[in-house]
Protein backbone atom coordinates (compact mmCIF):
# COMPACT_ATOMS: atom_id res chain seq x y z
CA UNK A 1 0.00 0.00 0.00
CA UNK A 2 2.17 3.33 -1.43
CA UNK A 3 0.82 6.24 0.84
CA UNK A 4 0.70 9.61 -1.24
CA UNK A 5 -0.10 13.14 0.60
CA UNK A 6 -0.23 16.53 -0.74
CA UNK A 7 -0.78 19.89 0.48
CA UNK A 8 -3.18 22.77 -0.70
CA UNK A 9 -5.85 25.76 -0.76
CA UNK A 10 -8.20 24.58 -3.16
CA UNK A 11 -10.05 27.43 -3.17
CA UNK A 12 -12.61 28.24 -6.31
CA UNK A 13 -11.68 24.37 -6.60
CA UNK A 14 -11.34 23.82 -10.92
CA UNK A 15 -9.55 21.37 -12.99
CA UNK A 16 -5.98 22.43 -11.89
CA UNK A 17 -6.70 21.01 -8.52
CA UNK A 18 -8.26 18.22 -10.04
CA UNK A 19 -5.51 17.50 -12.07
CA UNK A 20 -2.79 16.94 -9.76
CA UNK A 21 -5.27 15.43 -6.81
CA UNK A 22 -5.42 12.64 -10.09
CA UNK A 23 -1.77 12.47 -10.68
CA UNK A 24 -0.61 12.15 -7.12
CA UNK A 25 -2.98 9.31 -6.86
CA UNK A 26 -1.62 7.59 -9.33
CA UNK A 27 1.48 7.61 -7.95
CA UNK A 28 0.54 5.33 -4.74
CA UNK A 29 -2.76 3.46 -3.47
CA UNK A 30 -3.75 5.54 -0.86
CA UNK A 31 -3.90 9.61 -1.33
CA UNK A 32 -4.35 11.80 1.69
CA UNK A 33 -4.84 15.62 0.72
CA UNK A 34 -4.47 18.20 3.66
CA UNK A 35 -6.21 21.64 2.58
CA UNK A 36 -5.27 24.97 4.17
CA UNK A 37 -7.60 26.09 7.27
CA UNK A 38 -8.85 29.77 6.59
CA UNK A 39 -6.49 30.74 9.67
CA UNK A 40 -3.86 28.84 8.02
CA UNK A 41 -4.17 30.90 5.09
CA UNK A 42 -3.71 34.18 6.67
CA UNK A 43 -0.48 33.03 7.80
CA UNK A 44 0.26 32.49 3.65
CA UNK A 45 -1.12 35.45 3.00
CA UNK A 46 -4.47 34.60 1.00
CA UNK A 47 -8.16 35.11 1.04
CA UNK A 48 -10.03 32.34 0.24
CA UNK A 49 -13.54 32.71 -1.51
CA UNK A 50 -14.84 29.41 -0.11
CA UNK A 51 -14.38 28.73 3.61
CA UNK A 52 -12.38 25.74 4.42
CA UNK A 53 -15.12 23.75 5.81
CA UNK A 54 -16.38 23.61 2.30
CA UNK A 55 -13.37 23.45 0.40
CA UNK A 56 -12.67 20.22 2.87
CA UNK A 57 -15.89 18.93 1.58
CA UNK A 58 -15.29 19.14 -1.84
CA UNK A 59 -11.76 17.69 -1.61
CA UNK A 60 -13.60 14.91 0.23
CA UNK A 61 -15.94 14.17 -2.56
CA UNK A 62 -13.28 13.74 -4.96
CA UNK A 63 -13.24 9.74 -5.92
CA UNK A 64 -9.39 10.29 -5.98
CA UNK A 65 -9.00 11.00 -2.61
CA UNK A 66 -8.87 8.72 0.50
CA UNK A 67 -8.89 11.24 3.32
CA UNK A 68 -8.75 14.54 3.75
CA UNK A 69 -6.84 16.50 7.01
CA UNK A 70 -6.51 20.53 7.68
CA UNK A 71 -3.47 22.35 7.33
CA UNK A 72 -2.79 24.18 9.48
CA UNK A 73 0.95 24.94 9.76
CA UNK A 74 3.69 25.22 7.29
CA UNK A 75 5.94 22.54 10.07
CA UNK A 76 3.13 19.73 10.11
CA UNK A 77 4.52 17.85 7.11
CA UNK A 78 6.98 16.06 8.81
CA UNK A 79 4.99 14.93 12.07
CA UNK A 80 2.13 14.16 8.64
CA UNK A 81 4.76 12.01 6.83
CA UNK A 82 5.65 10.29 9.71
CA UNK A 83 1.94 9.63 11.80
CA UNK A 84 0.31 8.63 7.95
CA UNK A 85 3.42 6.68 7.10
CA UNK A 86 3.75 8.45 4.11
CA UNK A 87 5.51 7.19 0.84
CA UNK A 88 5.50 9.83 -1.61
CA UNK A 89 4.69 13.26 -1.27
CA UNK A 90 3.37 15.37 -4.05
CA UNK A 91 3.29 19.39 -4.89
CA UNK A 92 2.61 21.42 -8.23
CA UNK A 93 5.96 22.52 -9.59
CA UNK A 94 5.33 26.00 -8.85
CA UNK A 95 6.67 24.60 -5.35
CA UNK A 96 9.89 22.98 -7.02
CA UNK A 97 12.67 22.51 -4.55
CA UNK A 98 10.54 24.11 -1.58
CA UNK A 99 9.78 21.21 0.51
CA UNK A 100 13.42 18.92 -0.27
CA UNK A 101 14.06 18.91 3.21
CA UNK A 102 10.96 16.20 2.96
CA UNK A 103 13.40 13.59 1.06
CA UNK A 104 14.93 12.62 4.55
CA UNK A 105 11.17 11.03 5.04
CA UNK A 106 9.61 9.92 1.79
CA UNK A 107 9.78 10.49 -1.99
CA UNK A 108 8.94 13.94 -2.79
CA UNK A 109 7.53 14.83 -6.42
CA UNK A 110 6.81 17.81 -8.19
CA UNK A 111 4.26 17.10 -10.86
CA UNK A 112 3.90 19.98 -13.67
CA UNK A 113 0.86 22.92 -13.18
CA UNK A 114 -2.36 22.88 -15.53
CA UNK A 115 -1.81 25.99 -17.19
CA UNK A 116 -4.15 28.61 -18.49
CA UNK A 117 -5.98 28.15 -15.28
CA UNK A 118 -5.62 29.18 -11.80
CA UNK A 119 -8.13 30.54 -8.25
CA UNK A 120 -6.42 34.26 -9.19
CA UNK A 121 -7.45 34.44 -12.91
CA UNK A 122 -11.06 33.01 -11.78
CA UNK A 123 -11.18 35.60 -9.16
CA UNK A 124 -10.05 38.30 -11.53
CA UNK A 125 -12.78 36.46 -14.46
CA UNK A 126 -15.45 37.22 -11.28
CA UNK A 127 -14.38 40.92 -10.72
CA UNK A 128 -13.17 39.93 -6.90
CA UNK A 129 -9.53 40.70 -7.66
CA UNK A 130 -7.35 43.53 -9.75
N1 LIG B 1 -2.04 23.55 -9.03
C1 LIG B 1 -1.78 23.04 -10.30
N2 LIG B 1 -2.20 23.71 -11.39
C2 LIG B 1 -2.88 24.89 -11.26
C3 LIG B 1 -3.15 25.41 -9.98
C4 LIG B 1 -2.72 24.71 -8.86
O1 LIG B 1 -1.16 21.96 -10.43
N3 LIG B 1 -3.28 25.55 -12.38
C5 LIG B 1 -1.56 22.78 -7.87
C6 LIG B 1 -0.56 23.55 -7.03
O2 LIG B 1 0.75 23.42 -7.60
C7 LIG B 1 -0.67 22.84 -5.69
C8 LIG B 1 -2.16 22.42 -5.66
O3 LIG B 1 -2.64 22.53 -7.01
O4 LIG B 1 0.14 21.67 -5.67
C9 LIG B 1 -2.98 23.32 -4.76
O5 LIG B 1 -2.79 24.66 -5.20
P1 LIG B 1 -3.28 25.84 -4.22
O6 LIG B 1 -4.66 25.55 -3.78
O7 LIG B 1 -2.94 27.13 -4.87
O8 LIG B 1 -2.35 25.57 -2.96
P2 LIG B 1 -1.16 26.50 -2.43
O9 LIG B 1 -1.69 27.82 -2.06
O10 LIG B 1 -0.06 26.37 -3.40
O11 LIG B 1 -0.82 25.78 -1.03
O12 LIG B 1 1.91 23.75 2.23
C10 LIG B 1 1.62 23.84 0.85
C11 LIG B 1 0.55 24.86 0.60
O13 LIG B 1 -0.61 24.56 1.34
C12 LIG B 1 0.20 24.88 -0.90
Amino acid sequence: MKRVITYGTFDLFHVGHLNIIKRAKQLGDYLIVAVSTDSFNEIKGKKCVIPDDERMAIVESIRYVDKVIPEETWEQKIADIQKYNIDVFVMGDDWEGQFDELKEYCEVVYLPRTNEISTTNIKRKLGLKK
